[in-house]
């Protein structure tokens, strides 16, 4: 048997990085395939031909598609090295329960980075901020980590956060992840950037600020075409 792991990803993707952090947590190795998402690769059509996105990781020939998913994946390949679930199955169903909370509210933070008018932009803030006051008050508390004093599942499923999440801020000049306003949280992300994993597996900050002001140009230029 094959027992090969391939991930395809994209550089600026933070689901590819979920399983990338997966993945070097675990210390499995890997090789990883840069994806062009303007010219889709057959393997990439191949192994996902339902959603056609990264990331895909592909074990002994086989490919698991959606990052969660991917997650999951791993942890039951590899259930020994740095578990990122608990062992307590309550513990369990609650780890699973904030990883699809991450899941179903995605589509927020990404209506916040597309807002154009102040209006738009201030509502969808408003509703970033309610987002991050549940997942602060009702999910972290005032622990180190999601997972308690190790990061898991959770903090994978957040970690975005800590890094793409603050260069949109810098992009639309909106602070909301701040220290007054969510202190746990914002304690969470510094610490979950100090984790060597994270740290050392991240993407450059100025090459994605560029890539994301290109990204939010391209948002106000296509809603002035709409409106015109
Ligand atoms: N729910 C998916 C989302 C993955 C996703 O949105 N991937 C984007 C890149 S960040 C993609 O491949 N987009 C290509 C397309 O939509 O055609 C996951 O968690 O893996």
């Amino acid at each position: 048997m094959e027992e090969e792991v391939k991930l395809f990803g994209t550089w600026p993707s933070p689901f590819s990085y979920r399983v990338i952090w997966a993945l070097k947590l675990k210390g499995i190795p890997y090789q990883y395939v840069e994806e062009d998402l303007s010219n889709k690769s057959p393997l990439l059509l191949q192994y996902n031909p339902v959603h056609k996105k990264i990331p895909v990781l592909v074990h002994c020939g086989k490919p698991i598609c959606e990052s969660m998913l991917i997650l999951q994946y791993i942890e039951e390949i590899w259930p020994h090295i740095n578990p990122l679930l608990p062992t307590d199955p309550h513990d369990r169903a609650m780890a699973w329960f904030w990883a699809k909370f991450s899941e179903d509210k995605g589509p927020i933070f990404f209506n916040f980075f597309r807002s154009t008018t102040g209006e738009a932009q201030e509502k969808a803030a408003k509703e970033v901020l309610e987002v991050l006051r549940t997942l602060e008050e009702q999910g972290l508390g005032d622990k180190k980590f999601f997972g308690g004093n190790t990061m898991g599942l959770v903090d994978i499923s957040f970690g975005w956060l800590c890094h793409w999440f603050e260069v949109m801020e810098e992009v639309l000049g909106t602070k909301v992840l701040e220290q007054k306003k969510l202190p746990n949280l914002h304690a969470w992300a510094q610490n979950l950037k100090e984790v060597a994993v994270i740290k050392e597996n991240l993407p450059d900050r100025e090459k994605l600020l560029a890539y994301f002001k290109s990204l939010r140009e391209k948002f106000v230029a296509d809603l002035s075409n709409h409106n015109a």
